[in-house]
């Protein structure tokens, strides 16, 4: 059934609303957001035939009609790359699926202030049996200037310098959350008019939760510190809430989502094999600590604030926390531990 209740704004109509508050806005933003919205749905429309068609196979082979089968992720990178090309907004794009950036070179992207880098689908070996996966994407101004082709530097530039991050869960129903200074919003596609709907307005993390979020897998190559914050969690006072709840899907969208909504830490620590844990600080991480400070919650990489962190190279990797205050300061009282 079609929403019929005309008080909800679609995201098109949210963001031009939020844009008309900036009389110096020129509607980039708002095109760029556009313009993600509808690589959002495109992709939405192959997740979810994806267990009908033959597009879980490797890439590289033929599908029945001769034509060449893309994995989904590819497929994902191709529609994000592609509405960001021929947008007007957009003077270049970082993603996790390429080695390196991508400059457009057509003088109207050029002339655009801002670069997008993304995550096309996040949690990719959930595909094949039917968990919950996503996009992940931020926005900023570029540092190089408007009407030249950007450089290396547009992109490695700390968080904290973010315009606007968001994601996209491609789930029991198809969510878009995005932020900006402003706040957060999230809006549900209406499969019906082929719509996002705002459906959560001025999202916020509650200060404290139930949940923790953390691959028990790792438990050998975890710091003292770190350990000792997984048993606060699983012995905590029932009066306290405890013992929490482990709740742990393997798609970061999916596990950052609900712990926003409902409360809680999500935490991919390093290890010993890896210190620098698994998660891309520029592609993964900014993104979701944007996010989650803007709905008042936290994220670091165990010593200091995420958003602050000077990336190196574009795929870097790092260690992270994220999520309701209290919860992240009780995990720094633990994590104190391992630097004494
Ligand atoms: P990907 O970018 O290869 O999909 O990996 C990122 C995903 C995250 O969504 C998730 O939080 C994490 O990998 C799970 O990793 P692990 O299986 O090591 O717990
Ligand atoms: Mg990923």
């Amino acid at each position: 059934m079609a929403l019929t209740n005309r008080q909800v704004l679609t995201l098109d109509e949210f963001t031009i609303r939020e844009m008309r508050a900036f009389p110096k806005a020129t509607g980039e933003l708002a095109a760029l957001l556009r313009d993600i919205g509808l690589a959002a749905k495109r992709v939405n429309v192959e997740v979810n035939k994806a267990g009908l068609v033959d597009i879980l196979g490797d890439a590289g082979h033929m599908n029945v009609q001769g034509e060449e089968v893309k994995k989904l992720d590819d497929f994902a990178n191709e529609q994000m790359v592609g509405v960001l090309r021929h947008g007007i907004s957009c003077a270049g794009i970082a993603s996790e699926e390429l080695d390196n950036f991508v400059m457009f070179d057509d003088t109207i992207s050029q002339q655009s202030k801002y670069i997008c880098m993304f995550d096309p689908l996040d949690g990719s070996s959930n595909i094949d049996v039917n968990v919950s996966i996503g996009t992940i994407f931020s926005i900023y101004r570029r540092v190089t200037p408007v009407g030249t082709p950007v450089t290396i530097d547009d992109f490695l530039q700390p968080g904290n310098r973010i315009v606007a991050a968001g994601y996209v869960i491609y789930g029991s129903s198809t969510i878009l959350v995005y932020a900006t200074k402003r706040g957060v919003n999230g809006f549900t596609l209406d499969p019906s008019i082929g719509e996002f709907s705002l459906s959560h307005p001025d999202i916020k993390c509650p200060e404290t939760g139930k949940i923790y979020s953390i691959n028990h897998g790792n438990w050998y190559g975890f710091s003292d510190g770190m350990k000792e914050y997984v048993e606060r969690c699983q012995t905590k006072d029932k009066s306290k809430g405890g013992p929490y709840t482990q709740r742990y899907i393997g798609s970061m969208v999916s596990d950052v989502h609900r712990n926003l909504i409902k409360g809680g830490i999500f935490m991919y620590p390093g290890t010993t094999d890896k210190p620098a844990g698994k998660l891309r600080l520029l592609y993964e991480c900014n993104p979701f600590a944007y996010i989650m400070e803007k709905a008042g919650g936290r994220a670091t990489d165990g010593k200091m604030r995420i958003l602050d962190k000077m990336p190196t190279k574009l795929h870097e990797r790092t260690p992270f926390f994220v999520g309701s205050v209290k919860m992240m300061d009780e995990l720094e009282e633990c994590l104190a531990i391992d630097n004494k």
